[in-house]
């Protein structure tokens, strides 16, 4: 397909998703390669996860001093952006994002409210043709996908679900204009990490709250309060160290894994190291051993923990223990930390409702139907979660030489090099895609390393003269076994958690991220480019 048949100019990339990730790609194309680039966005804003997830009580588990960009994008910003809360809120995050494109004047090149319906490689002009919902066709250079791995919704399809006539929400589409549940009864379905902090806002205000649990999870205290004056100057006096240990340990937080395992210690120490770490909040308490997500003994030490302060927390024995996980071990499924949400439970116009040994029946007009029992309630949340890590990519419709599609290639899941390119798909690059840490890291750090890798590999590109770059399978198949290598050694696969696909009926289970950790993975990612590219075919 020639130029001329084009209805825009030829572009060096386009870049798909205007998050954390899409906005940073942005700045590296435009300002630091000088390449003419443009952003292709679903949303009429920047902000990505954002954006969508307006649902009360939506804050980050990272915490935001390190939830941030870092001093790649600018360190000016560094010292005058002020967190308000340890972990902020929704509404703080947008408007970080939408600051920093204001900073870097990044919206003249992201075309709002489009979506891209399909993109298609052309092998004869060593271009991506890029067609999207406003029925104009682009092509470019270099594809990035800066898609996400949270952005496609899970709404599951329960018998009779368009039939409720009360009103029904998703939390990652929840309407801008917020919702008041004031006096209403609410079905919550869903106990995962969205439903934790959603459950005790929504409880403060509904005249009931049903909350349908599945699998009951492992919440670790969040602790979150406001940031002091002290708080921030400490911080950014050491923001140089924090940025250099983010990038160095497994998850990408500058936390260090303590170097010793669970049964090293006396059970009265061990005791005492989960109090400490619970009473500092967030995950530290995933860093106290460096055995629990190796070892299921070690890690049934820290389960027993944390369904101790369960019991400690919820009155209703009963409850409690229905709230208490027992069938996975820990850190398997994303533990949420929580704000209050166990305390919910000693509300009495709060209800759970266990739906795992009998499965929501269906949804009526009235309402939720379980085991018989017809729950009538104003309003349904879905906090049901996403098709993780491939849901968003397959959307694009991607196919790439010889007319092979993403998703025909992927069928039995996902193959890539470093979770970043695939063989059959030249100048594809996939931020944050599977078999790379993305989910399994705090995701600024990995999307910050994700996008200068691929600014180095195209600045390379230039330098070389050459403009066709494609994994080989060969490199492929190594970085597979790698990667489902140091998968296997984790307790992972014993849970069904979106880390392995198991939340949606149909889609393949494997281990998704990268499990090698962050520091490592930066570290072979690295070693790749000072190889001149290994395992890269280019011309
Ligand atoms: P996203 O922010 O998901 O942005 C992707 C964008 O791509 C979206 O705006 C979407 O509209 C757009 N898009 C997708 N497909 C198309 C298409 N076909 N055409 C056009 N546009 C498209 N991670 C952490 O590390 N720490 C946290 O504390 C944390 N908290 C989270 C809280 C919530 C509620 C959720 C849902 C996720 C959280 N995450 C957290 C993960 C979070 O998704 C990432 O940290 C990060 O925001 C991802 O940024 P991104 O730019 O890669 O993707
Ligand atoms: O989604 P989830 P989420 N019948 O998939 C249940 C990030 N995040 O939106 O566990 C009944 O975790 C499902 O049950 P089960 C974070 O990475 C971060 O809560 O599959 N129930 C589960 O309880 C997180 O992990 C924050 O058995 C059904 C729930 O719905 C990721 O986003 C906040 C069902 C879905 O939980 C996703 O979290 C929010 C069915 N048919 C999100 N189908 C922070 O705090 C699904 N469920 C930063």
């Amino acid at each position: 397909m020639s130029t001329a048949e084009h209805d825009t100019p030829d572009l060096d990339a386009i870049v798909v998703g205007a998050g954390f990730s899409g906005l940073y790609m942005l700045h590296r194309l435009r300002d630091t390669l000088g390449l003419r680039a443009e952003v292709i966005e679903s949303a009429d804003d920047v902000g990505g996860t954002w954006y969508w997830n307006r649902y009360p009580g939506a804050r980050c588990d990272s915490e935001s001093y390190f939830y941030s960009y870092s001093d790649r994008l600018d360190e000016d910003l560094l010292q005058e952006w002020t967190w308000s809360e340890r972990f902020a809120a929704q509404p703080e995050i947008l408007r970080y994002l939408q600051t920093v494109a204001e900073r870097f004047d990044l919206r003249r090149d992201i075309r709002f409210s489009t979506t891209v319906t399909a993109a298609t490689w052309d092998e004869g002009g060593t271009r991506w043709i890029v067609d999207t919902s406003d029925g104009r066709r682009s092509s470019a250079r270099y594809l990035i996908t800066a898609v996400g791995c949270l952005s496609t919704t899970n709404l599951p399809d329960f018998p009779g679900r368009d039939s409720f006539r009360g009103k029904s929400y998703h939390t990652g589409q929840w309407p801008h204009e917020g919702v008041d549940f004031t006096g209403q009864r609410v079905a919550v379905i869903g106990t995962g990490a969205t439903a934790v902090q959603a459950v005790p806002e929504i409880a403060e205000q509904a005249a009931h709250t049903y909350v349908f649990q599945r699998t009951p999870n492992y919440d670790i205290a969040g602790g979150n309060r406001p940031m002091t004056e002290a708080d921030a100057k400490e911080i950014k006096s050491n923001y140089r160290d924090i940025w250099a240990r983010t990038r160095e340990t497994g998850f990408g937080f500058p936390y260090d894994i303590a170097d010793r395992p669970a049964r090293s210690v006396s059970d009265e120490e061990r005791r005492e190291i989960f109090e400490e770490a619970w009473a500092r909040g967030g995950f530290r308490l995933g860093t106290t051993f460096n055995d629990l997500l190796l070892d299921a003994d070690a890690n049934s030490t820290a389960a027993e923990f944390l369904r101790e302060k369960i019991r400690g927390v919820v009155r209703d024995p009963e409850t409690a223990e229905k709230l208490s996980p027992r069938d996975h071990p820990f850190f398997t499924k994303r533990p949420p930390l929580e704000n209050g949400y166990y305390e919910t439970f000693n509300k009495d116009n709060v209800t759970l409702v266990g739906v795992r040994e009998t499965p929501i029946d269906s949804i009526t007009e009235k309402g939720v139907v379980v085991d018989g029992v017809e729950y009538e309630v104003d309003s349904i949340v879905f906090a049901t979660g996403f098709d993780a890590m491939t849901g968003t990519l397959f959307r694009l419709n991607l196919t790439g030489r010889d007319g092979v599609t993403l998703k025909a290639k992927w069928e039995a899941g996902p193959r890539s090099y470093l979770g970043l390119t695939t063989n059959g798909f030249p100048n594809l690059f996939m931020l944050t895609g599977p078999q790379s840490p993305s989910v399994m890291s705090n995701m600024v750090v990995s999307i910050e390393q994700h996008v200068d890798w691929v600014t180095d590999c195209l600045r390379w590109l230039r330098e070389q003269g050459r403009d066709r770059i494609e994994n080989t399978l060969a490199a492929e198949d190594g970085w597979i076994s790698h990667h489902d290598e140091v998968g296997a050694m984790t307790l992972l696969d014993q849970a069904n958690s979106w880390w392995v696909g198991a939340n949606i009926p149909g889609k393949t289970r494997r281990i998704y991220p990268y499990m090698g950790g962050v520091g490592v993975y930066k570290g072979l990612c690295d070693d790749v480019a000072a190889k001149g590219y290994e395992g890269f075919e280019t011309s």
